[in-house]
């Protein structure tokens, strides 16, 4: 990826995403078709390790001390626990575990357990993922030298709309982390959210931010909003599923080897707009009933939608690891 050095301007992407949709969905498929297989879906698994009572105050997370919810705070679980979970996941064909703390960032008397996390993950043949909040440089080492694949840090929106959403943390900080993920030599996995009541040129701003990090994410999360009961934004107006399309299309042309992940609010969405999601550059979903806190599709509703859409889920070479563990 690192031949990559497009830098995107907020017009560049604009025309993009204003194109006649027919026009738009046809050049991001094309680009989709040039860099992955079509019908090869990645799947990977989200963990709750660290639940609740977080310190942070965005405006659409269930998980806030701040936020009205009130979702009890847990302490990290145990790793075994997590390995269990991981061994569970795997073995339903998923082939990327991503362990998910409610904090603003670890504590150093954490990074122990959550090495161990890594290094048992990685044990399993998957590819391990992890969202925790900032790191600081002791920490993007720690977790590099665990074999850490991927490293979750969301952007969430544009810069512009960020104050609105998120005021304990700056947009900056945001991108601290990133490229301090980045410099360690980790892959970043980078998105956002639609339905915030963000206006569309947030939406195109956030991708132009996201593109233009040192290199594109590996992994680009596309989460449609899922309202969350006692949070400032319950009530927000869900965003048209046609706009939601155009932007995974408008982020396919702007990163065309990235995975695209149609993240959470899955179980909100139609076969039919799913299936325009993947067929403008869509290529990774999170599996299995519950996300973090919130609902994602059963797993047989997901086996009916690939086996009408005649897609697979992708297999990784590090399957070879598994064989060789057993
Ligand atoms: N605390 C860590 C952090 O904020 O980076 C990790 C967990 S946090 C829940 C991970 C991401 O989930 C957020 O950045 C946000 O994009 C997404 N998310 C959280 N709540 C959501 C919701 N209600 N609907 C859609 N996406 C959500
Ligand atoms: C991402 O972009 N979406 C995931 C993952 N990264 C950590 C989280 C979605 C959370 C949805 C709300 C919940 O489960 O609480
Ligand atoms: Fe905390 Fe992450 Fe939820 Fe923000 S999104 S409140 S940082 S768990």
């Amino acid at each position: 990826m690192t031949d990559c050095i497009t830098r995107w301007t907020r017009d560049t992407a604009q025309d993009l995403y204003i194109l006649p949709l027919m026009d738009l969905l046809f050049r991001a498929h094309t680009v989709h078709r040039e860099n992955f297989d079509p019908n090869k879906v990645q799947t990977s698994k989200l963990l709750s390790i660290k639940t609740g009572g977080c310190a942070e105050d965005c405006a659409y997370c269930s998980q806030s001390a701040r936020n009205g919810s009130q979702l009890p705070a847990s302490k990290l679980i145990e790793v075994e626990r997590t390995l269990a979970q991981a061994r569970k996941a795997r073995d339903a064909g998923a082939t990327r575990f991503c362990m998910g703390a409610a904090w603003r960032e670890p504590k150093a008397r954490d990074m122990d357990a959550l090495v161990a996390m890594v290094q048992g993950v990685r044990d399993l043949g998957m590819e391990t993922c992890m969202t925790l909040g900032m790191l600081d440089d002791t920490q993007v080492v720690q977790l590099r030298d665990a074999g850490l694949d991927y490293y979750n840090h969301n952007i969430d929106t544009s810069e512009r709309y960020y104050p609105e959403v998120i005021g304990t943390r700056t947009f900056a900080d945001r991108i601290d982390t990133l490229e301090r993920v980045r410099a360690a030599g980790m892959k970043v996995c980078s998105g956002g959210i639609l339905g915030m009541g963000e206006h569309t040129g947030d939406r195109i701003d956030m991708l132009v931010s996201l593109a233009n990090l040192s290199e594109p994410p590996e992994s680009v999360p596309i989460n449609m909003l899922m309202p969350q009961a006692d949070t400032p934004l319950a009530d927000a107006e869900p965003i048209d599923p046609i706009e939601f399309v155009r932007v995974i299309a408008v982020a396919r042309i702007m990163m065309p080897q990235s995975y695209v992940r149609l993240s959470a609010g899955r179980s909100d969405m139609s076969d039919e707009m799913q299936a325009m999601c993947f067929f403008a550059g869509a290529n990774s979903i999170f599996v299995g009933d519950t996300l973090l806190t919130a609902d994602n599709p059963e797993e047989d509703t997901d086996a009916r939608l690939f086996a009408k859409l005649g897609m697979q889920p992708e297999t990784l070479p590090v399957q070879d690891r598994v064989e060789a563990a057993e």
